[in-house]
C-alpha cells in the first residue's frame, strides 16, 4: 500500500513539473505545493492510522513482539515525514496562500521524536522509544525482590498506597521503589537523546527541544518567556498554597517534614511525583468549616463501574450540545487493568484512524480522581471528533496545551450544584464550604504549575546538551527544588535517575501543554460561563446543559490546527493571549484566605549551593 502510494505521488509531481517547465526536478509552483500536499496528507493519513494500531496493541498487550511492531510502525511513519519535510524544501521561498504555507510548517514540526535519515540509526531510535515506554509500562516496586512469591507493585497501586498511607517510613520506601524503575533508563534514555537530536538537527532545528518549542506559533525563545510570564503570574498563590501545606503537614507528621531550608519532602504530598497534592486533603482541610463531600466514597458507594463512570462524563458533553461517543468508543475502549498482560496504565485517548475511531485507555478504579481524568481524556477524543473534517495535517489543536485543556474546562464545572442535579450528592453544602472546596481543586490545579513547567525546562537543558548523563539527576533536583519547593526523601545514588519514573519522560510526551492547560482552561471555563448567562463567583459556575456554552466550545474545536492559536482562543474568550488572570480570579478568595493563614509565618524556601 504505502509503495504504490509512493509512485503515485512520484509520477504525479514530474508530470506536473514537464507540462510548465519541460524539466524533470520537481516543481515548486503553488500548484506544485498543493499537490504535493495532497498526496503527503493521502499517504501520511494511511501510515499513522496503521502507526495508531500498532502503538494501540503495543500498549494494551505489552511484550517483546508489540515493542517490535509499534517500533517498526513509528519507523515508517518518521522515516516518511523526514522524506516528506526535505522534499518540502523546494517550496522555501515559494509565495504560497496561507493554509499551504501552514500545512507545510505543521508538517516539519509534526514529529516529537524526530529521527536521523539513516534508516540504521532511525531504527535504533525507534527501538528504543518502544523500549522505554515498555520499561514503564512494565515497571513494578517489588519490596521483597528475593522472594519469587512476594507481591510486587505497578503504578497504580503504587500511587494508591501513596495516596492513602499517612506513615512516613512507608511513604520513603514507596517513593524510593517506584524510583528504582528508572535506573536502567538512564544510558537508553541518554542515546535517545543522541539520537533525536540528530533527526531534529537534520529538520533544520537546533535540537529536539527547540523543535518543540517552535509548535506554538513564535519564536521558540518567545515561547520560553511566555511560560515565565505566565508562572510569573501564578508564583504568588503557589507559594502561598506550598507554606500553607507545609505548616499543616509538619503538624502531622513534626520532624518527618521539618527542613531548615522550609522544602517539603517530596513522599509526603500524596503523589508518586508530588505533582498533585489533593490526596492530602484530610491533612490540610481547614479545621472549623463545614463537611463538604467525597466523591471517592460518593463512587464507592454507588460501586460506580468504569463504563458508568465514562458515562458521567460524556453526558455532560452530551448536554452542551455534542453528538454522542460513537460505538466503536465502547466497543474497543480498555477502561480497567486487565488481570493477565502487561499494559501501559497512564491514562490516554487515542484518535486511532482521524475519524470516529476513537478510544479510552485507562485503568479506571472508580476514585474521584480518575472521575476528573476521565473528563479529561473524554475532553481529547471530543476535540478528536470536532476537527475530523479538517484536511488531514489540520486534524489536531490549536497548540498541544489546547487538547489538554478542554476536558479539564469541563471538569471545572464538576461543581457541587452539578452533582446535586446528576444525582451524585444529596445537598449543596453551605457557602462556607466554598474554602474547602478551593482549597481542593487548589491541590490539584495550583499544586501543578511549577512540576508542569519544570519538566519541559529539564528536557530543553538536556536536548541543549547543557546537562550531561552523569548530572541528569542533578539538574532534575535542582529545578524541582526551585521551582517546586520540594525535596528528595533523601540522598539519591549516582545510579538514580529519578525524571525516567515519571511517564512523560520515557514516553517522550512534551509536557509544557499541560502547564498551559492548567493556565488555558480557566480563560475557556471564564468564558463559557459568560456565555451561559452566569454572572456570579467564578468558583461557582456550571455551564452543564447550556447548549450557547457548549456551541461556543465546539465552532473552536471544529477550527482544529487550521488557524493559529490566538486566533482560535479570540473566537472563544475574545482574548488573543493566555492569561492567568481567570486562574487568580477563580481562586482569589483562597488566595485572600491563605495569606491570613500564614500570617506571620514565611513563605518560601531557600536552595543550598550545589556541590
Ligand atoms: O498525562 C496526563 C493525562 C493524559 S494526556 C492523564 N496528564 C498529565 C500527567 O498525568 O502527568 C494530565 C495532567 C498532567
Ligand atoms: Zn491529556
Amino acid at each position: 500500500m504505502l509503495f504504490s502510494l509512493r509512485l503515485r505521488h512520484i509520477a504525479l509531481l514530474p508530470l506536473a513539473l514537464t507540462l510548465f517547465s519541460c524539466s524533470t526536478t520537481p516543481g515548486n509552483s503553488v500548484q506544485d505545493a498543493r499537490a504535493f500536499l495532497e498526496s503527503a496528507e493521502t499517504e501520511l493519513l494511511k501510515i499513522q492510522v496503521a502507526d495508531n494500531r500498532a502503538g494501540w496493541v503495543h500498549e494494551t498487550y505489552i511484550n517483546d513482539d508489540t515493542d517490535s511492531l509499534a517500533a517498526a510502525a513509528d519507523d515508517r511513519l518518521i522515516g516518511r515525514v523526514t522524506e516528506l519535510v526535505k522534499e518540502s524544501a523546494r517550496f522555501d521561498n515559494t509565495p504560497l496562500p496561507p493554509d499551504l504555507r501552514r500545512k507545510l510548517t505543521l508538517l516539519k514540526l509534526s514529529l516529537p521524536m524526530p529521527a536521523p535519515a539513516d534508516p540504521k540509526l532511525r531504527e535504533e531510535l525507534t527501538q528504543l522509544a518502544a523500549g522505554l515506554s515498555g520499561s514503564y509500562g512494565k515497571g513494578k516496586y517489588c519490596p521483597s525482590p528475593n522472594d519469587p512469591a512476594a507481591k510486587c507493585f505497578g503504578v497504580e497501586a503504587v500511587g494508591e498506597k501513596m495516596a492513602k498511607s499517612r506513615d512516613p517510613k512507608e511513604l520513603a520506601e514507596l517513593w524510593e521503589g517506584w524510583h528504582k524503575v528508572a535506573t536502567p533508563m538512564r544510558d537508553r534514555y541518554a542515546r535517545f537523546v543522541e539520537l533525536s537530536n540528530a533527526g531534529a538537527t537534520q529538520l533544520g532545528f537546533k535540537d529536539t527541544g527547540a523543535l518543540w518549542r517552535s509548535g506554538y506559533d513564535m519564536e521558540p525563545a518567545a515561547f520560553s518567556a511566555e511560560l515565565e510570564r505566565l508562572w510569573t503570574q501564578v508564583e504568588p498563590l503557589y507559594k502561598e498554597l506550598h507554606a500553607y501545606t507545609r505548616t499543616r503537614l509538619k503538624t502531622k507528621y513534626g520532624a518527618a517534614a521539618t527542613r531548615e531550608d522550609g522544602m517539603i519532602p517530596a513522599h509526603l504530598l500524596g503523589n508518586i511525583w508530588a505533582q498533585e497534592w489533593e490526596n492530602i486533603y484530610d491533612l490540610v482541610a481547614p479545621a472549623s468549616a463545614p463537611a463538604t463531600y467525597d466523591l471517592s466514597k460518593i463512587l464507592a458507594a454507588r460501586k460506580a463501574d468504569a463504563k458508568q463512570i465514562t458515562g458521567y462524563g460524556e453526558n455532560f458533553f452530551k448536554s452542551l450540545g455534542f453528538e454522542p461517543l460513537p460505538p466503536a468508543f465502547w466497543q474497543r475502549s480498555m477502561l480497567t487493568r486487565p488481570a493477565d498482560r502487561d499494559v501501559v496504565c497512564h491514562a490516554s485517548a487515542w484518535d486511532v484512524d482521524a475519524d470516529t475511531d476513537v478510544r479510552l485507555k485507562m485503568c479506571i478504579q472508580g476514585t474521584g480522581e480518575d472521575f476528573i481524568v476521565v473528563h479529561h481524556e473524554l475532553g481529547h477524543l471530543f476535540y478528536d471528533l470536532a476537527y475530523r473534517k479538517q484536511p488531514f495535517l489540520f486534524r489536531s489543536a490549536a497548540n498541544d496545551g489546547f487538547h489538554e485543556a478542554i476536558g479539564d474546562t469541563i471538569a471545572l464545572s464538576i461543581t457541587p450544584e452539578y452533582l446535586k442535579t446528576i444525582g451524585l450528592i444529596q445537598q449543596v453544602p453551605p457557602p462556607a464550604a466554598d474554602i474547602p472546596i478551593l482549597l481542593h481543586r487548589a491541590l490539584e490545579k495550583v499544586a501543578f504549575l511549577p512540576f508542569g513547567l519544570l519538566i519541559d525546562k529539564w528536557r530543553w537543558q538536556v536536548f541543549a546538551g547543557e546537562v550531561k548523563p552523569a548530572d541528569y539527576n542533578k539538574a532534575w533536583w535542582a529545578l524541582r527544588e526551585k521551582y517546586q519547593g520540594i525535596a528528595a526523601p533523601g540522598e539519591r545514588g549516582p545510579d538514580a535517575f529519578d525524571p525516567g519514573a515519571k511517564y512523560h519522560i520515557p514516553a517522550n510526551t512534551p509536557y509544557a501543554r499541560y502547564f498551559l492547560a492548567a493556565i488555558y482552561q480557566f480563560q475557556f471555563y471564564r468564558a463559557m460561563c459568560k456565555e451561559a448567562g452566569y454572572t456570579g463567583p467564578l468558583n461557582r459556575c456550571s455551564f452543564f446543559g447550556s447548549e450557547a456554552a457548549g456551541k461556543k466550545f465546539k465552532a473552536m474545536l471544529d477550527l482544529g490546527q487550521s488557524k493559529p492559536w490566538p486566533e482560535a482562543l479570540k473566537q472563544m474568550t475574545g482574548e488573543d493571549k493566555a492569561d492567568a488572570g481567570a486562574m487568580v480570579e477563580y481562586f482569589a478568595p483562597l488566595f485572600a484566605w491563605l495569606e491570613q493563614q500564614n500570617k506571620g509565618a514565611t513563605t518560601g524556601w531557600t536552595i543550598a549551593a550545589r556541590k
